[in-house]
Parts: structure tokens; sequence; C-alpha cells
């Protein structure tokens, strides 16, 4: 048994895809175990995209990530975190394909709807940063 983190960006849920995603997540067959709605703090932003500072992108996409509510989440179950990339799609949902949630319902990069995490030890860094730090 595995867990993973995912979460819904402002964009997600500012369009109403709350209930859609988890939904597809439960009919995958991964457990939900812990959700909340939340706005992170600066601090939290910058830990959860610590890979990506300096980038040319990183400060509209802490900007982005902090402009409204989020729906982090853990979910468990077998290979959690590849099934739940696989449900997520391509980082651009232009070449998401179909069926998947940024396939379905993203346009651009800077706004694709969810993050995943891409690792269980990245996970479990990004649940103690969002759901018990
Ligand atoms: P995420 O971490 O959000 O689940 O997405 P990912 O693994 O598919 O992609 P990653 O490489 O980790 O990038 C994190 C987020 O940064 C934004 N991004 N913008 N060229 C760009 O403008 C660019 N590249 C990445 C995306 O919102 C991506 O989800
Ligand atoms: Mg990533």
């Amino acid at each position: 048994m595995e867990r993973t983190f995912c979460m819904v960006k402002p964009d997600g849920v500012r369009r109403g895809c709350i209930g859609d995603i988890i939904s597809r997540f439960e009919c995958k067959g991964l457990r939900l175990v812990d959700l909340k709605l939340v706005t992170l703090t600066a601090d939290q932003a910058a830990r959860h995209y610590a890979e990506h500072q300096g980038k040319d992108f990183y400060d509209d996409l802490i900007q982005f990530i902090t402009s409204g509510p989020v729906v982090p989440m853990i979910l468990e179950g077998p290979n959690a975190v590849a099934a739940s990339r696989a449900l997520i799609g391509a980082t651009d949902p232009l070449k998401a394909a179909p069926g998947t949630i940024r396939g379905d319902y993203g346009l651009t990069v800077s706004e694709n709807i969810i993050h995943g995490a891409d690792s269980p030890e990245n996970a479990d860094r990004e649940i103690a940063n969002i759901f018990t730090l």
C-alpha cells in the first residue's frame, strides 16, 4: 500500500472541479485518507515548490498557488503515486490525453488544475508541509 499527495490548485477550486476530481480518484479505487480547503502561506508554497526555485516560471507559480484556496489531499492505494499521476495527465494540458484531469479541464501549463506528487518520498515531504507542519 502506498500514500500520495494531490492538491486541487486555485483554478480547479474556482472553476468548481473539486467534486469531479475527488470522484475520479475514488472511482479508480484510491482511498481518501484526509483533505482540507486552505490557502497556502508563502512559506508553505516555497517549500512545496522548492525544486523549481530559480526557474523563470517560479515567481508566477508561487503567486498563482497562493492566489486562493486549494484542496490538498492524501490518497492511499497500490501504486498510488503512479496511479494518480496517470489520472492527472501530462503537465501541459494541451499534451494531456483527453480523459485525464488536465486533458479534460486545463488549457495552459501555468493553470493546470491539480498537482500530484511524483514519488513516495516527495509525497511524504509534501504531506508534512501541508498537513502536519
Ligand atoms: P505538479 O508538480 O504541479 O503536479 O506538476 P508536474 O509535476 O506535472 O510539473 P512540474 O515540472 O513539477 O512543474 C510544477 C508546475 O509548475 C508549472 N510550470 N510552468 N514552463 C512553464 O511555464 C511551467 N513549467 C511548469 C506547472 O503549473 C506545473 O504543474
Ligand atoms: Mg511536479
